[in-house]
């Protein structure tokens, strides 16, 4: 009893530590570098008496951007730091030197980052191409030297401007990865093995519950040069709308995808119900995704017998039934035909 219970405990660590290592919301405050001071200077030269002034102007402080790194999938880097300020500009000096501008902060984002500030509550801005830039703070202005301030009238200014403060913000990262085609399903349905199936994707398999713990992305190449990403979602349990399971905050992570596939195994005993069960939960967090084209996949078929094979549903909801084994490979070409035709129409939809 005592070592059932200390196993126990050692899963749930490992399932809180896996799943922390997937941050996908991050908030922190972002602070623009001020601009450096003007300078107030006048010209000092031998033989040259009133030479005039010649103070510089302040460098401008540096930005803090965000900038998209391809490589990077989810927000952990980002999840203790809260402050990021960047540098100050120079002061400007005299013999009309302008002080250098502040360097600014980078901070590297996964692509499907969108950005909030957090206190006006708006949306800053959607990352999703590599290399995409968002400036989220800005650096102030530097202040001018006097010698801008000279004029015909007044030949001598003794004053120069301050720096301006930069753009300081607190900002909200959630990350909803970009993925054309999302997999849904209860736990065990066989979503991972299918993903690792059709991509080159390494997801974790096995024969219990919530084996995957974090979303999981993989590339399905289509033919003819063409592909899509698969997102592989944890399993979705009645009431996780309700915190149930992993819960439904994986869910978020599908909203962007252009399909929706169904997983559901060919020899549950009422795969009717299962289904409703499904739409039932990502109706209840966001009902926007059953508008999404959806497609059935009946797993496992290798599980069950001819006649049984014969007796599976060819159509659902109006949605069609594709009878899968990713272990056998049986109907899977036809799956990746159906997937590649729909992905097709949405991509002719888009361009036309
Ligand atoms: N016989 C057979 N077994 C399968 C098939 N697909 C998956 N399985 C098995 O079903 C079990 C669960 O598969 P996973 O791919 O981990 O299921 P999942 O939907 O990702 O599960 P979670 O990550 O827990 O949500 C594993 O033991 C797989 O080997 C299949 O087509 N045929
Ligand atoms: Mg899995």
């Amino acid at each position: 009893m005592i070592f059932k219970k200390a196993v126990l405990k050692h899963c749930l660590f490992h399932i809180r530590v896996k799943t922390m290592d997937f941050v996908d919301e991050v908030s922190f405050q972002v602070t623009g570098g001020r601009g450096g001071d003007g300078c107030v200077s006048f010209r000092r030269e031998k033989f040259v008496p009133k030479g005039g002034p010649d103070g510089g102007d302040g460098g401008n402080g540096g930005h803090v951007i965000l900038r998209v790194n391809p490589q990077l999938t989810t927000l952990f880097h980002l999840r203790t730091k809260k402050l990021y300020k960047a540098q100050r500009g120079h002061h400007g000096k005299g013999k009309n030197m302008h002080g250098r501008r502040g360097e600014t902060v980078e901070i590297p984002v996964p692509s499907g980052t969108l950005v909030y500030d957090t206190d006006r509550g708006i949306c800053l801005g959607d990352l999703t191409s590599a290399g995409q830039t968002l400036i989220v703070a800005e650096g102030g202005n530097g202040g001018k030297g006097n010698a801008r301030f000279a004029s015909p009238t007044r030949q001598a200014p003794d004053f120069a401007m301050e720096g301006k403060t930069g753009i300081s913000r607190w900002i909200r990262l959630e990350l909803k990865l970009l993925a054309d085609v999302g997999l849904v399903g209860k736990p065990n349905a066989g979503k991972s093995t299918l993903l690792a199936s059709l991509t080159a994707a390494k997801p974790k398999i096995a024969d219990y519950p919530f084996t995957t713990l974090v979303p999981n992305l993989g590339i399905v190449p289509l033919g003819e040069y063409r592909q899509c990403v698969m997102a592989d979602i944890p399993g979705l349990i009645e009431g996780a709308h309700e915190g149930k399971g992993l819960g439904d905050r994986f869910l978020r992570h599908i909203e962007r995808t252009r399909l929706l596939v169904f997983m559901i195994e060919s020899h549950a005993g009422d795969i009717g119900a299962e289904y409703a069960l499904l739409k039932q939960e990502l109706k209840q967090f966001d009902a926007t995704l059953l508008e999404k084209p959806r497609v059935i996949a009946l797993t496992k078929t290798d599980l069950l017998g001819e006649a049984e094979k014969k007796g599976l549903p060819e159509q659902i909801d109006r949605c069609r039934c594709y009878g899968i084994s990713a272990v056998t490979g049986e109907g899977i070409g036809a799956f990746k035909g159906e997937i590649g035709l729909q992905i097709g129409k949405m991509n002719h939809a888009a361009s036309s």
